[in-house]
């Protein structure tokens, strides 16, 4: 049995939240939240490390009793703790929290005032207006319920793309380690690096299909088969997953995985160019009449129908086909183009790690330089600096520079931009940083005008460098706020300052859509981890495929830059 961070992550998360909707002590539920943000996103393989019988690194926050469940889960794949809690609690309420604006708390009130607990119930009791009249609810939080709940049916569930990488990588592992099996890659949206997938469709070529395809059904991790035949199967897995799996022959491989790493739209484009050549194209290959023309390669697909390879970024029907055709495809930015990284914190606020930690870090993941950027002094929870703070861990700073080679850190700080569009402290401080990065944490329910005015305004300061996570979307509870982006983007080419692409697995903010706005007015953005621990500086490579969705090539993101090319866009051009 394959156990993931994410599914134990998963079942703390339940964990807390039914102990909250019985109203248990808020530390303990505190606890079994805080050991799962710790253990969702973090590239740490903790489940390994258990099966292996290996120690594990000391985790801040995990104690002997929550490294007993981890243990018990990692054997078992169950809690017990939590079997006892699903007992207790009625069915339907957990799942009634995963509707934004509903916590535990209101949960708990809605079951006990109004008895509700399916999403249903809750439906027709906002419908009637029975939910405004609950104390801490309201008006406006029914018409919420009601909009989250249309929103709800109709996606249904989608994956972050950081989750079903965990599930993908050891599934893709478990395929190739099948006799037989020669290829496997896993297309759709996932392949295109989409912040969120639907469904997972893995690609094969194989000696036996008939074999492979049984094997892919036995996985350990499959909860349930929907589909299974010869070439194809479809399966469920513990996670809610779905899975498709084809298994087509080597000659059409190429055909096929272009076929199903899509878009559609983009396919529909590329079946248009075939006809008008007199050809036809499908999943097993490219046809003039009987004759197979083309197939084995994405490279002979598209060269087939008179263009160069196009990435899997692109493939969303944004002008990617005329700009193969004009010999103008970008060249996308790479993992590896980046040399530092701008935006991550330390123990100072709410991170894990010492400075010295978290360069060691960075220095593992090959670069060069971070930007330490703790919290400022407003957002309390994280435990922000004020300027004695700040003073203090400027001067840790400059002395860990100046005995620490191999790395170099920047003194900055991710300063809380206030509802006027002033920063969280005051300019002599700023003014001592190497970077600034102002970040709306607040109040993002402003008009769309008065928040593009405020944080027009903070870019004003003479110390501004960096907006981090532009738009405030959190996958999948929060929409971005509504803020006039393109404005934004003028604003920031005047000021001489950067966007930020948030590499965090909920962030991936900057919007691809903005990247590529930003990289027409020349404005550079900086792809960031956010890392709040060691092993998130692995998030970076999520960072970088919403970069090259947004068509971002290396000179376009400010962090490929050499320290010393790096330092004079810090400032800005006034
Ligand atoms: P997802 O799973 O919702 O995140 O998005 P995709 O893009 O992975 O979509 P999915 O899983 O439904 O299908 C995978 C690919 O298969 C899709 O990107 C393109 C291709 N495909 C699926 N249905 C059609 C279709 O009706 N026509 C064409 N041309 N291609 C299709
Ligand atoms: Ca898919
Ligand atoms: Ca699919």
């Amino acid at each position: 049995m394959t156990v993931h961070n994410n599914d134990i992550a998963a079942i703390f998360r339940e964990i807390a939240d039914l102990l909250e909707i019985e109203a248990a002590n808020p530390f303990r539920v505190r606890a079994y939240r805080n050991a799962a943000r710790m253990l969702d996103g973090s590239s740490l393989d903790i489940a390994g490390l258990i099966r292996q019988g290996r120690d594990l690194p000391h985790i801040p926050g995990i104690g002997a009793d929550l490294e007993g469940k981890m243990r018990e889960i990692v054997a078992t794949g169950r809690c017990q703790t939590l079997q006892k809690l699903r007992r207790e609690v009625p069915p339907g309420l957990a799942d009634l929290l995963v509707l934004p604006g509903l916590g535990p708390k209101r949960v708990k009130a809605l079951y006990d005032e109004l008895d509700i607990h399916t999403t249903a119930q809750l439906a027709r009791a906002a419908r009637d207006g029975r939910i405004r009249n609950l104390p801490g609810f309201g008006v406006k939080t029914e018409q919420r319920l009601l909009q989250a709940l249309a929103k709800h049916s109709e996606t249904g569930r989608r994956f972050k793309l950081a989750t079903a990488a965990e599930y993908a990588g050891s599934l893709a592992d478990y395929l190739r380690a099948i006799p037989g099996v020669m290829r496997v890659e896993i297309a759709g949206s996932y392949r295109r690096a989409r912040e969120t997938v639907g469904d997972l469709d893995i690609l094969a070529t194989a000696k036996a299909g008939a074999k492979a395809i049984e094997k892919f059904t036995t996985y350990d991790e499959v909860a349930q088969i929907v589909a299974s035949g010869t070439t194809r199967a479809t399966v469920i897995l513990r996670s809610g997953l779905q899975v498709d799996l084809r298994v087509v022959p080597p000659a059409s491989y190429g055909a096929a995985l272009v076929y199903f790493t899509g878009s559609k739209a983009h396919n529909i484009l590329i079946r248009r160019l075939a006809q008008e050549r007199g050809l036809k194209i499908s999943e097993y290959g490219v046809f003039r009449g009987e004759k197979m023309v083309a197939g084995e390669t994405e490279e002979s697909v598209y060269k087939a129908v008179g263009l160069p390879w196009i990435p899997p970024e692109l493939r969303e029907d944004r002008g990617e086909i005329d700009a193969a055709r004009a010999g103008r495809l970008p060249r996308l930015v790479e993992l590896q183009d980046l040399r530092g990284d701008l935006h991550c914190h330390t123990k100072a606020s709410d991170g894990q790690e010492t400075i010295a930690g978290m360069a060691a870090a960075a220095r593992a993941s090959g670069l060069d330089y971070i930007a330490i950027t703790e919290h400022s002094r407003k957002v309390t929870i994280a435990h922000g600096l004020d300027t004695r703070r700040l003073l203090k861990q400027i001067e840790e700073i400059d002395r860990f520079n100046e005995t620490t080679s191999g790395i170099t850190i920047l003194k900055g700080i991710e300063v809380d931009i206030l509802d006027d569009g002033e920063l969280d402290l005051p300019d002599d401080v700023l003014g001592r940083l190497d970077l600034v990065i102002g970040a709306v944490h607040s109040s993002f329910g402003l008009s769309r005008d008065k928040q593009t005015a405020r944080i027009m305004k903070a870019m004003d300061h003479p110390h501004f460098t960096i907006l981090a996570h532009p738009t405030g979307r959190l996958i999948p509870d929060r929409e971005p706020y509504d803020v006039d982006m393109a404005r934004l983007i003028r604003h920031a080419k005047a000021r001489g300052c950067h966007l930020e692409l948030n590499a965090h697995p909920e962030r991936l903010d900057l919007l691809d859509i903005y990247c590529r706005q930003a990289k027409d007015e020349g404005v550079l953005v900086a792809v960031s981890s956010d890392a709040h621990r060691a092993a998130d500086f692995a998030n970076l490579r999520h960072g970088i495929g919403q970069a090259r969705r947004g068509w971002l090539e290396k000179g376009d993101i400010l962090n490929t830059r050499p320290l010393k090319a790096l330092r004079p866009l810090l400032r800005q051009t006034m």
